[in-house]
């Protein structure tokens, strides 16, 4: 890895980042000719099924290799028990395996990064050894670069590089895709943080801007994905309005990742109030073919099977058009 200084950056008043308004984000900011980018994500789908058409979100499939996550927590904890998750995670859908190794849920605390990598590495490792396109979700740089090491394609950072000062450089030097999602501080404090005017407008403002950050700092747009961090620094009602204003965070004009799966502001919608987060794969797929119609890049799932059955009704209605 290089240091910072000789990196070649570009001055904030420099940036611009390119609106695609006729073709749509989802297809355009992907570089299709270098492997490590976000077109990546694509060679996960040699294992899985049929390659879906072009403009079908990628599955990311959740593997949480942690004790307390607030869905699958202590589910995966064993090496291959993990692996074995990521493969059935395949074999239900998943274009891609997102694995992480520290909790983000709402009041969680910092994991040691030494203990993040014990939990994450050796899944990563045997994932994409068995050829399947993983994700490292994490915010320590060191994480993400051992990780991209062993053939992660895919850098999922939830404080899109704030949270670790050298992220951006490692992104920058992997060239590998990255994750941007709109976060404004970490875990134990971020609900103190729900707080807008506008939800809608000052999530789309804050990651163009850090978009425009991490160009300053090396990282290439064709790296990046955006998302707008759903359950962040987002109370219920809130997540909803994100939601319902994705075309104006889309304007940013990068592809979007929607990550719904299963969070708290789905309670109640499509399954009955205080069941168990499991219970909202259906809203959750729900959301996913809305998000899909929407062109939206990807979604993240814990449970990718009702996902891919609604992406497969669209493909069917789709493809009935004459
Ligand atoms: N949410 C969680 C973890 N990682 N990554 C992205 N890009 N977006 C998210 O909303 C997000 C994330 C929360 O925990 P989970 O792994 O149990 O869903």
């Amino acid at each position: 890895m290089t240091d910072l200084p000789t990196r070649r950056t570009r001055r904030l008043a420099d940036v611009s980042l390119a609106r695609t308004p006729a073709a749509g984000p989802a297809t355009v900011a992907i570089d299709a000719s270098t492997p490590a980018t976000v077109s990546g994500a694509d060679r996960g789908r040699r294992r899985g099924r049929a390659a879906p058409g072009t403009d079908r979100p990628r599955v990311l499939g959740i593997l949480n290799v942690t004790p307390d996550s607030f869905s699958d927590g202590g589910l995966h904890e064993t090496v291959d028990a993990a692996v074995a998750h990521g493969r059935a995670l395949v074999a239900a859908g998943a274009d891609m395996v997102d694995v992480g190794g520290e909790s983000t849920r709402p009041g969680a605390a910092r994991v040691p990064v030494e203990v993040e990598q014990e939990r994450v590495l050796p899944v990563v490792a045997q994932l994409a050894a068995d050829g399947i396109a993983v994700s490292i979700d994490t915010m320590n740089a060191a994480t993400a670069e051992r990780a991209v090491g062993l053939g992660a394609v895919l850098v999922n950072d939830v404080s899109g590089g704030l949270a670790d000062p050298a992220m951006a450089a490692v992104v920058a030097d992997t060239g590998t895709g990255f994750v941007v999602m709109h976060w404004r501080g970490h875990s134990d404090r971020m609900q103190q943080d729900a707080v807008y005017t506008d939800v809608v407008e000052e999530v789309r403002r804050e990651v163009e801007m850090r978009v425009a950050e991490l160009i300053v700092l090396g990282v290439r747009q064709e790296q990046v994905v955006i998302d707008p961090g759903l359950g962040f620094a987002k109370q219920g009602v809130q997540n909803w309005q994100v939601l319902a204003g994705y075309e104006r965070f889309a304007s940013i004009g990068l592809p979007v990742l929607v990550a719904a799966s299963r969070k708290r502001f789905l309670d109640g919608v499509g399954s009955p109030a205080g069941a168990a987060p499991a219970e909202r794969d259906l809203a959750t797929a729900a959301i996913s073919l809305l998000a899909a119609e929407r062109g939206a890049w990807g979604v993240r799932v814990h449970d990718p099977a009702p996902t891919r059955a609604v992406l497969d009704v669209r493909d069917a209605w789709r493809a009935a058009r004459s």
